[in-house]
């Protein structure tokens, strides 16, 4: 059985669902520390931190995958250092802890291009670069892909993690990152018209459709243990793209839109982060590769979208 902790968001919904496709709806386990609406098959509450609810659920359904998913991500985590740091690291060592000592197979947990700073360089961020990361949560995924690489090495635990650039999606909402405003600018726009940016309009970032997350997750946690050479975690690329050339883009489907720029403090935090990734490591070590670019992208958003506002019938 395969367990999904953090299965109600961003990336959690639309991977307990292709991994429901792919293995049968019983054989995912997903779980959220609040119940989900949509909750398609077998599911339980669980908090992440609660060690001995973990063991628990270990004891009855005996899962040999495990998504760990749950995490409070770059903006929001500014808002409370000390509980994001708390909530990031004690999870994940519960996890950890389980993959040496029960017989959990495989773990997957995300980093993100958030262990990158401003000592890095920032175009065609390279695998293995400086890392000096800004914010709590970034410092917390590069502390993560630390303890990852020194379960693998210490005890053997199969545990493999990419580092994801932004991630669009329609599904479900985003947990308060950096990158968001790449998604409300769609809903914005076909809510009103026009998108008030919190980043400036030059700001480029490393973004990813979530189809493209979903498959090249699945195809790493698919591939054969000696492919997978680096145990911290994978640069994974797609696509690059600044505020305004999203709604360049996003002006093809929607003639009328306007944009305009009202940076807050998450400007400090996108201009720490690299413009584009290299993830020549994933290609090579067990074939990424990504289907989606910026144009994609926008039709597959403003289609998605369209009925999703309809529905809320506004
Ligand atoms: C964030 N979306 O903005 C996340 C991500 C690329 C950064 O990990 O916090």
């Amino acid at each position: 059985k395969i367990l999904i902790i953090g299965a109600g968001g961003q990336l959690g919904t639309e991977l307990t669902a292709a991994l429901r496709e792919k293995h049968g709806k019983d054989a995912v386990v997903a779980t959220d520390i609040r119940e989900i609406q949509s909750a398609d098959g077998p599911f339980e509450i669980l908090d992440a931190m609660d060690a001995d609810r973990l063991a628990e659920l270990q004891s009855s359904y005996q899962f040999t995958q495990i998504y760990h998913l749950a995490a409070i991500l770059s903006a929001k985590g500014e808002n409370n250092p000390q509980w994001a740091w708390k909530l990031n690291m004690e999870s994940l060592m519960n996890i950890l802890e389980l993959g040496k000592n029960s017989g959990v197979k495989r773990i997957f947990w995300p980093s993100s291009i958030a262990v990158f700073g401003p000592g890095t360089p920032r175009q065609q961020t390279p695998q293995h670069t400086i890392m000096d990361p800004t914010t709590v949560y970034g410092i917390s995924k590069l502390a993560g892909e630390r303890w990852c690489e020194y379960y693998f090495n210490k005890y053997n635990v199969d545990v493999r993690s990419i580092r994801y650039p932004g991630l669009i999606s329609y599904k479900a909402d985003p947990g308060g990152g950096t990158t968001d405003y790449a998604i409300d600018i769609f809903k914005q726009g076909l809510l009103h018209g026009s998108y008030t940016s919190f980043l400036s309009e030059n700001t480029y970032l490393p973004m990813m459709y979530i189809d493209d997350a979903v498959r090249g997750t699945i195809e790493l946690m698919d591939s054969a243990p000696d492919k997978i050479k680096t145990r911290s975690s994978y640069n994974l690329g797609a696509m690059s793209f600044s505020p305004s050339e999203l709604a360049a883009e996003i002006k093809k489907y929607l003639p009328g839109f306007s944009i305009n720029y009202e940076p807050d403090f998450r400007q400090a935090i996108a201009d720490s982060w690299p413009d584009s990734i290299n993830d020549d490591a994933a290609r090579n070590e067990w074939g990424w590769k990504p289907q989606y670019d910026l144009s994609k992208l926008t039709t597959a958003m403003i289609d998605g979208m369209k009925p999703l506002l309809k529905h809320q019938s506004v």
